[in-house]
């Protein structure tokens, strides 16, 4: 009997580490602010067919309607309700994608912000997304309905009522992150509450959930809500599937909260991972690609199978957040390129692509002054749709990184090499590295400023390979760059990736 209640247990938690992606799909894609209705075109038109696993999309409650500064990205970080209404969409557009998205193997991951509401200072009236009325100062919220017990405010013990000492566990729990009214978690009708939010959002038909900010929350009051949850919808999922949690949490050391305290409920972003390769790849630091060789848990960074990773977040791409100035983003395309490689084709962690808006960035003193600016859209705050243009690229300002035909093909070589070790590294002892996973898919990379050529053990197949960065396989030919895999060797030249999908004989 025993032995029998310790096994439900251990499927229990084990299941929430699962992404629940389809079998032989590796990542997911954020696609940052998309309407519902754009994302249910791209899980049948593109994803789908290229192999993504999923699409993380912006939280899809009703928020605050800011207009000075107009209409920021980051209103959508402030609830009023958890009616399914948002500048992305409807109830029935949400539902509408979930359904289109499932069908095609693509499934949905929910940005659950529910540490707080809107910021003290919002105001009262129906300025939220959906019309809902609210009071920030009487901390009223009859669309949930959350009233003035329902939050902190007691519990904090700075003067404030803000977080001044993130070197205190209990301000960071208790008190006020940038003003947002922080929920008390510890009372079961919040927990309630917030558990009812996700539950409908399973009831749907979503996947999981990206927590944020969960450094904000004590970990024992996620898992009380986490532990309410229902197993996923069987229309699409196996019987008794939990739904894939993790949890955004900041940890690049230094601070008493750290990421391990929240292995319990699921996986953990891992911050450090987009910081340290960006400054590899910018050679910072005296760094160089040639140290890449144990990068993973070798560089301190959690247990792969906790981390959820990415070269940029929808923070950190635009000074928010963490990581600061050593953070790529498509603004540095060719690096860029580069580290999502790197990624894509390292082992290590699950991984998860940006897809951005552009926006009109702005310096003064070191600091982008239009951080703020929010998605594409019409006069009247509505958000534009995602164009097509003829070469595949996205109009509207999107910048659809998961487009890129290198970032694409990753995915894809990702999926080919999935389960096979890291194998044959190669490096020149500066920043000309390569390495092989299995018998599968080998990777050069060349952030040297000079040429390289050099013969190099892959341990693939002979045949004759098509570099999957510089064009890809098309009809019984290679687009870009042809690499002519001998017996053991290769002779490769620039950033080249090869994968069995992609031999061209
Ligand atoms: C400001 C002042 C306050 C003041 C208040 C008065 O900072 O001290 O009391 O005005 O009105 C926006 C503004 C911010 C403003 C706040 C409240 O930028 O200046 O406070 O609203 O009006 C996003 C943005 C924030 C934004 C927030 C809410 O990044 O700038 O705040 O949305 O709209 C830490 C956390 C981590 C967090 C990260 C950014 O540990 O959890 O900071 N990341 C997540 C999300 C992020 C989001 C939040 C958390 C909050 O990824 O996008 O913040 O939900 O590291
Ligand atoms: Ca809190």
């Amino acid at each position: 009997m025993r032995v029998f209640l310790l096994l439900v247990a251990f499927e229990l938690s084990w299941a929430q580490y699962n992404p629940n992606t389809k079998p032989g799909r590796t990542s997911i894609v954020h696609l940052f602010e998309w309407r519902w209705a754009d994302i249910a075109l791209e899980c049948e038109r593109y994803l789908a067919p290229n192999g993504f696993g999923g699409v993380q999309i912006s939280p899809p409650n009703e928020n605050l309607v800011v207009t000075n500064p107009w209409r920021p990205w980051w209103e959508r970080y402030q609830p009023i309700s958890y009616k399914l209404c948002s500048r992305s969409g409807n109830e029935n557009e949400f539902k509408d994608m979930v359904t289109r998205c499932n069908n095609v193997g693509v499934y949905i991951y929910v940005d659950a912000v529910v540490n707080h509401m809107c910021g003290a200072a919002a105001g009262s009236g129906t300025h939220s997304t959906c019309g809902s009325y609210f009071n920030s100062e009487t901390h009223d919220f009859p669309a949930v309905p959350y009233s003035g017990w329902d939050f902190n405010d007691w519990k904090c013990k700075t003067g404030s009522g803000e977080i001044e000492n993130y070197g205190d566990p209990y301000q960071v729990r208790d008190c006020r992150l940038v003003s947002l009214l922080d929920l008390a978690l510890e009372k079961d009708y919040v927990r309630s509450k917030v558990a009812e939010y996700m539950n409908h959002l399973i009831d749907i038909g979503v996947a999981g959930f990206r927590i944020d900010a969960s450094k904000h929350m004590w970990p024992g009051d996620m898992k009380a809500f986490l532990d309410k949850l229902k197993n996923l919808r069987t229309t699409w999922f196996a019987e008794g599937t939990r739904p894939f949690i993790f949890q955004e949490v900041i940890d690049l050391g230094g601070e008493p909260i750290k990421a391990s305290d929240y292995y319990g409920n699921g996986r953990v972003t891992e911050f450090k991972y987009g910081a340290k390769l960006g400054t590899v790849i910018r050679k910072w630091s005296g760094e160089k690609m040639a140290y890449l060789k144990n990068w993973g848990e070798g560089w301190g960074f959690m247990p792969s199978d906790k981390a959820v990773v990415f070269v940029d977040n929808h923070d950190n791409q635009r000074g928010h957040g963490a990581g600061g100035s050593a953070i790529l983003t498509f603004w540095d395309s060719r690096q860029y390129k580069m580290a999502v490689g790197f990624m894509l084709a390292h082992p290590y962690g699950f991984t998860r692509v940006m897809s951005s808006f552009r926006w009109p960035r702005y310096f003064e003193n070191g600091k982008d002054i239009n951080d703020w600016v929010g998605p594409p859209s019409n006069g009247d705050g509505s958000t534009k749709s995602v164009t097509i243009n003829p070469d595949t690229t996205c109009g509207n300002d999107w910048v659809c990184e998961h487009r890129w035909r290198q970032i694409r093909n990753m995915v894809i070589f990702r999926n080919v090499v999935d389960g096979q070790p890291f194998t044959n590294w190669w490096d020149n002892n500066s920043n000309q590295v390569a390495f092989g996973r299995g018998n599968k898919g080998f990777i050069v990379f060349n952030n040297d400023d000079w040429n390289m050529s050099e013969t190099l053990q892959t341990g693939l197949p002979a045949g004759t390979y098509c570099d999957v960065i510089s064009g890809q396989k098309e009809g019984n030919g290679c687009s870009g760059i042809k690499i002519q895999v001998n017996a053991t060797a290769t002779d490769a030249f620039a950033m080249s990736a090869l994968t069995a999908i992609d031999e061209c004989h």
